[in-house]
């Protein structure tokens, strides 16, 4: 009876010590990014779109606008940040271990990484699919024409075992040809190295946009695979994945609500819309669980934007942009027909 007892404390103690993360620290993510006084945000080697380099070194992107929303949502300045980049094979290790505290990067939510990588997936910020990429001089109009091709792809990676089930389905007999660095794996396949190049279809968006000759290549028109991308937290603090899943979402529901960088001020003064006014912290105490100010979702929409702005900057039609339509896909907010869709500012 004791020792039952007794072994159900120490389960329970274990328990809790899991449910309390890494090393079971008593301290919140929060705070040590707090006393920090920067997040730690990783991104993938440069990829346009997503996350790249200027002129001056300073990372921008997509995937860049998510670190700089939750920097936002935390310190009220949108540069409190260190850019980690980090190779796709390694950056699910990179996070588990504390190196960073949120990944923003391409990844694509699977149960597996859900659930045995000691990670959780936020929310989705980009709906997106498997392609493949060839050279327009090929000649080849359709993925099930690859018949014995090379395929370059990264390891690693959900599209490296979507190629092998793609190819077993269809007895195509590819051979992949794999690789760690995306650069290395794109100067292979410009030098002729493989037939073709599979990835996630904005990510070969991505990389035709950084090619000498984008339009010596062609996107076939299958989609493989769902690749749902979000941002992941380490598992074990609610409150964290809280603040990550909800920067995500306001971006989101600022868009559903019309509020943008340019007129958030303005909102957060006179807008009679009370979802507006609670989101922006004009009434209500929303941020309280979160642990945040008051002016939370206010700081993100006023340093970065709407999800709509950032999907026009960096992955639309804006100077910096990748050209990837939105109208019609899964990616245009759930009142247009599309999948975005945040839960209630209530
Ligand atoms: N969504 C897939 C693929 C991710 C992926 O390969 N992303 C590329 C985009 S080109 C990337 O991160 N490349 C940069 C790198 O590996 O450092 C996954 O999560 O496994």
């Amino acid at each position: 009876m004791k020792f039952t007892r007794l072994l159900t404390l120490a389960v329970s103690a274990f328990a809790l010590m899991v449910a309390g993360g890494v090393g079971a620290s008593a301290e919140s993510t929060l705070d040590i990014v707090k006393k920090r006084g920067h997040l730690r945000c990783q991104v993938g080697a440069p990829a346009p779109g997503f996350y790249n380099l200027d002129a001056n070194g300073e990372w921008y992107g997509s995937d860049v606008s998510i670190c700089q929303a939750v920097a936002a949502a935390i310190f009220g300045d949108k540069s409190k940040l260190e850019i980690q980049s980090v190779s796709s094979q390694v950056r699910f290790t990179a996070l588990a271990n504390g190196e960073s505290d949120l990944l923003s990067r391409t990844a694509t939510w699977t149960l597996l990484r859900d659930t045995q990588l000691g990670l959780d997936f936020t929310a989705i910020n980009f709906y997106d699919g498997q392609g493949f990429m060839v050279p327009k001089d090929t000649g080849i109009k359709s993925a099930l024409e690859l018949k014995g091709a090379t395929v370059c792809v990264l390891t690693g990676t959900t599209t490296e075992l979507n190629l092998a089930d793609f190819s077993r389905v269809n007895n195509l007999d590819i051979s992949p040809v794999t690789f760690e660095d995306s650069n290395v794996r794109n100067d292979t396949y410009l030098a002729g190295g493989c037939d073709a190049l599979t990835n996630d279809k904005s990510s070969i968006a991505s990389i035709k946009a950084a090619f000498p000759n984008p339009d010596d290549h062609l996107l076939l028109p299958e989609t493989i695979s769902k690749e749902p991308l979000a941002p992941a937290v380490r598992q074990g603090d609610g409150q964290w994945f809280d603040i990550v899943k909800w920067t995500v979402y306001a971006l989101i529901n600022a868009e559903e609500l019309g509020v943008t960088q340019a007129n958030v001020d303005d909102m957060r003064a006179n807008s009679t819309n009370a979802s507006v006014r609670r989101m922006l912290g004009a009434e209500g105490n929303l941020n309280e669980g979160l642990g945040l100010s008051k002016d939370w979702a206010y700081n993100i929409i006023k340093q970065v934007g709407n999800y709509g702005e950032i999907y026009e900057r960096y992955m639309g039609g804006g100077e910096l942009g990748i050209k990837i339509g939105r109208a019609g896909s899964a990616n245009e907010l759930w009142t247009r027909g599309g999948l975005m869709y945040a839960p209630p500012f209530r």
